[in-house]
């Protein structure tokens, strides 16, 4: 009680206008130290550092400072401070630390809560609802994740969430326990079973995304920072092997994102600032993987080095550039990449371990968005634009682009299903970030555009596990998901939510649906 009261006796104790304006370092260490840190790297609040606040403007962090935030311990200031203190807080808070701050390994042991014991949780669901169309989606708004049943398309069960959820919410290979990752480095393993949270960890200070084993054992979290990859047991999130990311040259990198690559037992993760990819087995089955015999490769600059000794070897795949956002082939065999501003894309074969080829997808791809689909004698990516109006479309034998799609506007998000004939592209920016396009994935054309809320943001779509029905979100505070008959493209019914973000099917997640990201 005393911890959830504290944000509000420390306001009431902190003077109403000091005659003498404080220091910003005093306000901050007597009104926000308490939960965030008194380093700032986050509390009962979020870590309070630019890696952190990236996705908040400053004018909206000013707004939560005057006004405290909804559904949160985070009281509003707008009696106890001028509006020139409010806003030396926030240049203060955006701010970077003077040196990087330190997350060992004694601090993720000691951060780790476990709320339900594996053995106390029920053996059966503790709900009527098929666990395989289960959905869980982020709502960012409120910072709350709601349980939605995919045939009813109702709402089961909600709960709150840890700030600012990044990343697609992740399974256990039998679709049972879902994992989770906040941008402030918290990792939590929920049951579905019995719709509850059984235990947490924080396992950095800033959390870019985590990926689960395909044999359900281990949950890998990749951090920025500090810039390192975390591997948890999934069974009850305890710290196994914590492998800071260099080069042996004292170099360093945030990683882009990691990956489970299950057809190879390892987790593959590329690098922003160094250019390398890293494959990392999680079991002895991975290892011939790597010496198979492959004629499709030629030459290049990139050499992959020894498999280094030790749990959890790390295999370095060299290439020429740095990769920002990357997805695999459906056999995970290569991995399509491309850095955010570079020139093209490099498709690297991870059993030879070489960069074979280079695609034309010039203009910021947004590759972890990529989905792919028969067409004719081949098969085809597709990955939206952040920076162009244009979905780009890559034959997967030859690496050629054999289509640009123009859209309304950048997109962020696509998604397909195997029974759709479909592919359905947001416009998330600009001034058509209402709209969402319907492409026909065998003439490759937009066959409707849909505005479900007009000027809204309207964005994510995510399908049920029988490709029957679309989910698509109006990004708003007072938003909702829109249910499309995904045959008839028409609207079937609204579930109103708090800013719902990303959506995830059990059973299209756990079966690497080509349609969704995995
Ligand atoms: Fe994301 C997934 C990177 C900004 C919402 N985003 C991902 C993934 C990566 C990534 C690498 C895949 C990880 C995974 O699913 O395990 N995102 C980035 C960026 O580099 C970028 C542009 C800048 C950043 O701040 O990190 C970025 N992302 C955003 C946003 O601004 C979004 C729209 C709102 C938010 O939550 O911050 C956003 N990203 C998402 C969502 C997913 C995601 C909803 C999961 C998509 C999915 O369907 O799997």
């Amino acid at each position: 009680m005393i911890r959830l009261l504290l944000p509000l006796l420390l306001v009431c104790a902190f003077p109403l206008h000091a005659a003498e304006p404080l220091p910003v370092d005093e306000l901050y260490r007597h009104l926000c130290a308490q939960c965030h840190h008194p380093e700032r790297l986050g509390g009962m609040g979020p870590a309070l550092l630019p890696e952190n606040l990236e996705r908040l403007s400053k004018k909206s962090a000013a707004e939560v400072i005057t006004k405290g935030r909804i559904a949160t311990q985070m009281p509003g200031f707008e009696e106890k401070l001028t509006p020139e203190e409010i806003q030396s807080l926030v240049n203060f808070v955006y701010t970077p630390l003077p040196a990087s701050p330190s997350w060992d390994e004694a601090t993720i042991r000691e951060s780790r809560i476990i709320h339900h014991g594996n053995d106390t949780l029920p053996s059966k669901p503790v709900h009527e609802s098929d666990i395989m169309n289960l959905f869980m989606v982020v709502e960012l708004g409120d910072h709350h994740v709601t349980v939605l049943d995919g045939d009813r398309l109702e709402p089961i069960h909600r709960f709150p969430s840890r700030y600012a959820l990044h990343g697609g919410i992740k399974y256990s290979p039998d679709g049972r326990f879902a994992y989770m990752a906040s941008r402030d480095g918290w990792v939590s393993r929920f049951d579905l079973f019995s719709l509850q949270m059984t235990a947490e960890i924080r396992v950095g200070v800033n959390t870019r995304n985590v990926a689960v084993s395909g044999d359900g054992r281990f949950v890998m979290a990749a951090n920025t920072l500090p810039r390192n990859l975390v591997i948890l047991d999934a069974t009850d999130l305890s710290l196994v092997k914590v492998i800071p990311v260099v080069d042996g040259k004292g170099g360093t990198s945030r990683p882009s994102a990691v990956y489970a690559a299950p057809p190879r037992h390892s987790f593959i993760v590329a690098m922003k600032d160094l250019p390398e990819v890293w494959e990392i087995p999680y079991s002895d089955k991975a290892r011939p993987i790597y010496t198979a015999t492959v004629h499709d490769f030629q030459p290049s600059s990139g050499e992959a080095l020894p498999v280094a000794k030790g749990p959890f070897p790390v295999r370095r795949i060299l290439l020429d550039a740095n990769l920002d956002d990357f997805l695999f082939d459906q056999e995970y065999h290569h991995l399509i990449g491309a850095s955010r501003n570079g020139p093209s894309g490099q498709v690297v074969n991870l059993n030879v371990g070489r960069k074979i080829a280079e695609i034309d997808i010039a203009g910021m791809p947004h590759l972890a968005s990529g989905i792919i689909w028969p067409y004719k004698e081949t098969q085809v990516m597709a990955t939206p634009n952040l920076k162009e109006g244009e979905v780009t479309v890559v034959d997967l034998k030859t690496w050629k682009t054999i289509q640009r799609i123009p859209t309304l506007g950048p997109g962020f998000f696509m998604r397909s299903h195997e029974n759709s004939p479909y592919a359905w592209v947001d416009v998330f920016s600009g001034p058509n970030k209402d709209a969402v396009h319907v492409i026909d994935k065998q003439s490759l054309e937009i066959v409707k555009t849909v505005r479900p809320a007009p000027g809204k943001t309207s964005a994510h779509v995510e399908f049920t596990k029988d490709g029957r029905y679309a989910l698509l979100s109006i990004w708003e505070m007072e938003g909702a998901l829109v249910v499309y008959d995904a045959k008839t493209l028409e609207e079937v019914k609204r579930i109103p939510m708090k800013k719902p973000s990303g959506k995830y099917n059990v059973s299209n997640k756990i079966n690497r649906s080509a349609g969704t990201s995995h």
